[in-house]
């Protein structure tokens, strides 16, 4: 079992910008980035087709990128400079790669086959992975069937899942995702926000009887998760008489932390359990997922865990150029350390995958958003950029235009299906059409000629201009289901891990959220002390408390 001392010996521990390839991609940035793509194509017909490559269903066209083929074996040296064979199977091997916490990643485990041995302290853990699995499908079963039934002898209508950060966004994104699948005489509802107005609303047209809530937290101490697990408890105690058996038919947990569930009081017979190598962010295929096990049945979420050990694998064994994560990951830090591109914009022509950007946020930025180096070393190039979006064609009536006219360069990824899962007349076409002018439109623009041609004043033209040369990725897959959403997260998730990996970064640990969650501790007693609190902190938060004070009590 390699040491963090020992990862740190990696090729990697060579600053990145001492590494050959580092040096030579930013003299290549000085040709390619004065070529426009309009020039790029015109010198090569067969770019379209060349730069692409294929995985699991999955076609990624990623030629309408500021590259060339120089560019493109320069960061694929740049990934083997950096060590990313090497750290690919660290992190498969079950290595403490996150090294900050001592701890291995091993989210691939989660949904690696029962015949696989993965050892982390020289334990296999994929028994005990498939253990909770077969607990979790049998309790699903029995919440779809109806044979589970509440206290009061009715069957389970409504699911609320209660859960913040990594275990919220997973499984409601995952929800949202795979509603089309998902047990359509049930109510699935998910609370996170410690704004009451969360759980009020999540509730407010639910029988307690028929409800049942999934106190989802790792730790089980998140202020946010207890706090509503609380006023879930009451609210349901109030709406079942008051009676404290009642809770043991009507809440369960998802946590590493059996002591807290039970001193919560929740029965630890109704606890599913994880592992603390599973980070918050990659957790949605742990029992975390139990909420989106119920919605879309055991069958459906096995087949997820096919689709992201499917990535797994061909992220594990594909040469680089062909790998789909790798090629995503790497051309993320192109345009990041070379362009100086603050963000990246991922745009699913889908609507069920609506919320998957606010879950890439999390796993994106939470992973990369980092500012030292493995050995502690303030980096002096940029890392994890920002990542954002909506669905498409909402987003082409907003904020499009930045993309188009704007001052920034923003790179996109562009994420549609050949089949729709609701087929109504032209909408699917229409919807499609729209991904191809989008990416086309951004490459290729509209030159003050065509401008000119199409009789406009000519006071106009500088506004009608499109520079383009604004790069894209188009990922194109099959169908959504369940097996292919797996895919999809698995190639973000490792996309992920190939960005981290060149930025020599620990992308699994989260010292600025540790940090959120201890802070306001302090200042809530102040807020609600009957008596005038002694404040010591700066000149502005004091105000605002006694200001806050003041309000609420007007
Ligand atoms: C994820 C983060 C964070 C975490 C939440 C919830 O990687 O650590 O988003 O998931 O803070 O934590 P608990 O599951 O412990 O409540």
């Amino acid at each position: 079992m390699a040491t963090a001392k020992a990862i740190l010996k990696a090729p990697s521990s060579k600053p990145l910008t001492k590494r050959k390839a580092w040096a030579a991609l930013k003299a290549n940035h000085k040709t390619v980035g004065a070529v426009h793509l309009r020039k790029l194509f015109a010198d090569d017909p067969k770019r379209g087709t060349k730069f692409t490559a294929e995985a699991l269903g999955i076609y990624l066209d990623y030629s309408k990128n500021r590259i060339t083929e120089k560019t493109l074996k320069l960061l694929l040296d740049l990934a083997k400079e950096s060590g990313l064979r090497e750290r690919i199977d660290a992190m498969f091997r079950g290595d403490k790669i996150n090294i900050t916490e001592n701890r291995a990643v091993l989210h691939v485990a989660l949904r690696a086959p029962k015949s696989e041995t993965i050892l982390v302290d020289g334990k296999n853990v994929v028994p005990d992975v498939h253990a909770v699995l077969d607990k979790m499908s049998g309790f699903c079963n029995r919440i779809r069937s109806g044979e589970w039934k509440g206290h009061t002898g009715k069957r389970i209508k409504n699911v609320v899942n209660i859960g913040i950060g990594g275990s919220d966004l997973g499984p409601v994104m995952a929800y949202e995702a795979l509603k089309h699948y998902s047990q359509r005489d049930m109510n699935f509802r998910f609370v996170s926000n410690v704004d009451g107005t969360d759980f009020a609303e999540a509730v407010v047209d639910l029988d307690a009887t028929e409800t049942l809530f999934i106190v989802s937290s790792k730790t089980f101490t998140t202020l946010e998760t207890m706090t509503n697990a609380h006023t879930a408890r009451d609210w349901a105690l109030k709406g079942l008489g008051g009676d404290e058996k009642s809770i043991a038919k009507h809440f369960v947990a998802v946590s590493t932390n059996a002591a807290e569930v039970s001193k919560f009081g929740i029965d630890t017979a109704n606890m599913f359990g994880f592992w603390d190598w599973v980070g918050g962010r990659y957790s949605m295929d742990s029992a975390i997922g139990l909420s989106s096990m119920v919605a879309i049945g055991p069958e459906n979420f096995r087949a997820m865990l096919n689709g992201f050990h499917e990535m797994d694998e061909h992220f594990r064994t594909a040469p680089f150029e062909r790998n789909l994560p790798v090629l995503l990951g790497l051309l993320a830090v192109w345009y990041t350390d070379f362009f100086g591109s603050q963000t990246v914009a991922v745009l699913p022509y889908e609507q069920y995958l609506k919320r998957f950007p606010a879950y890439l946020q999390q796993l994106t930025m939470e992973s990369n958003g980092k500012h030292v180096t493995l050995d502690g070393k303030t980096v002096n190039y940029e890392t994890g950029p920002i990542y954002w979006g909506e669905p498409g064609t909402n987003g082409q009536h907003s904020f499009y235009q930045l993309i188009h006219q704007g001052t920034r360069l923003i790179p996109c990824d562009f994420i549609a299906f050949g089949k729709t899962l609701n087929v109504l007349g032209a909408h699917h076409d229409i919807l499609v059409a729209n991904v191809c002018a989008q990416t086309e439109a951004l490459a290729f623009g509209k030159t003050e000629k065509q401008v000119k041609a199409e009789g406009t004043a000519d006071w106009l033209v500088p506004h009608r201009v499109f520079d383009g040369n604004r790069p894209s990725n188009t990922l194109l897959l099959e169908t959504l289901t369940p097996e292919s959403l797996g895919k999809l997260i698995a190639l973000y998730e490792h996309s992920v891990f190939t960005q981290g990996t060149v930025w020599n970064i620990d992308s699994f640990d989260q010292w600025g959220v540790e940090l959120g969650k201890v802070l306001a501790q302090r200042i809530v007693p102040e807020l609600g002390s009957k008596t005038e609190p002694k404040l010591e902190h700066d000149s502005s938060t004091n105000a605002l408390i006694r200001r806050y004070r003041k309000l609420k009590e007007a």
